[in-house]
């Protein structure tokens, strides 16, 4: 049986004391285990920033790519061998700025991965500059007059371009991110987790305290996944009620059924052919 300390790793932890990403961390390691996952069987991959150094903290196989490049790395991964789950985990400046088209091309995709969005709406490895999900008028030291820029609505850019599963969540409310895990793990396809985080060293305007009364769960509303239109309702929050939960859910192509020659398995299991490579390299 797995428990979720299969999953703890002994290397040095250096986020904040009180960062969100902590019970990130947590609600990642009860998923896994509550599917009966072990470390061996899980895949995560990520990039550059706080957010994209939670695989070093996490027992499993993993891939720490460039800054925003995270996902190309997965839709790689998938293709080769699409028997492993998947977690893609970024910070928001990592999937929505650095690595925004790639955002673009997976939603369109549609590979079979899951993807953490670690949203603390900053720059935080690098100390605090705007993220593109920061606020206008958000203060920082790079831009002392307040951001100019209106910020990126991640949840409504998703929809809006057919992505498939797509949900919201908070840091603190760590069973319902565990059980939205879960459920992104399930679905055959790309699945959006965008997970409002506390930075509690370069983000003074959302903290716990800021969130604690806006949060709230739409399960508890009623609310069905398969309308569109509530959905976006739901996507264009604003700011004094944040609605979590999974917003949106339909099934879609998945990647690998779009391209032919991956309906023959795994590619990890097929035998190279160094005859037939070279006779291909040959005729260029
Ligand atoms: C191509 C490139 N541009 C810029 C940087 C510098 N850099 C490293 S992390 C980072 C921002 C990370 O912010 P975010 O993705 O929101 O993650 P957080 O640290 O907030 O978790 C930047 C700009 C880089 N490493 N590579
Ligand atoms: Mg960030």
């Amino acid at each position: 049986m797995a428990e979720a300390r299969d999953f703890n790793c002994d290397f040095e932890n250096k986020w904040c004391p009180g960062c969100g990403n902590f019970a990130i961390l947590e609600a990642m390691k009860n998923a896994l285990a509550g599917r009966g996952l072990s470390p061996k069987d899980v895949l995560m991959i990520s990039g550059i920033g706080q957010a994209g150094k939670t695989p070093h903290f996490l027992k499993c196989n993993f891939f720490h790519g460039l800054h925003g490049r995270a996902i190309p790395l997965a839709t790689g991964a998938s293709v080769a061998d699409s028997r492993l789950p998947i977690i893609v985990s970024m910070g928001d400046g990592d999937c929505y700025g650095e690595g925004g088209n790639h955002f673009l091309a997976a939603v369109r995709r549609n590979p079979d991965m899951t993807l953490l969005i670690h949203d603390n709406q900053v720059y935080g490895l690098t100390k605090g500059q705007a993220s593109p999900t920061s606020k206008r008028g958000f203060v920082t030291r790079l831009q002392p007059g307040g951001v100019r820029s209106d910020p990126l609505n991640p949840v409504a850019l998703a929809l809006s371009q057919g992505a498939g599963f797509v949900a919201r969540a908070y840091c603190v409310h760590k069973e319902q991110l565990s059980g939205l895990i879960s459920q992104a793990m399930d679905y055959r396809g790309l699945s959006i987790i965008n997970i409002m985080q506390v930075c509690v060293s370069f983000n003074p305007v959302n903290t716990y305290d800021w969130y604690k009364d806006r949060i709230y769960d739409i399960d508890k509303k009623g609310h069905s996944t398969d309308d569109f239109q509530a959905a976006m309702d739901l996507a264009f929050m604003d700011d004094e009620k944040i609605p979590t939960g999974l917003i949106y859910k339909k099934e879609r192509v998945c990647f690998a059924d779009r391209v032919p020659v991956l309906a023959k398995g795994a590619l990890a299991d097929r035998k190279y052919d160094s005859a037939k490579v070279q006779a291909l390299l040959d005729k260029v």
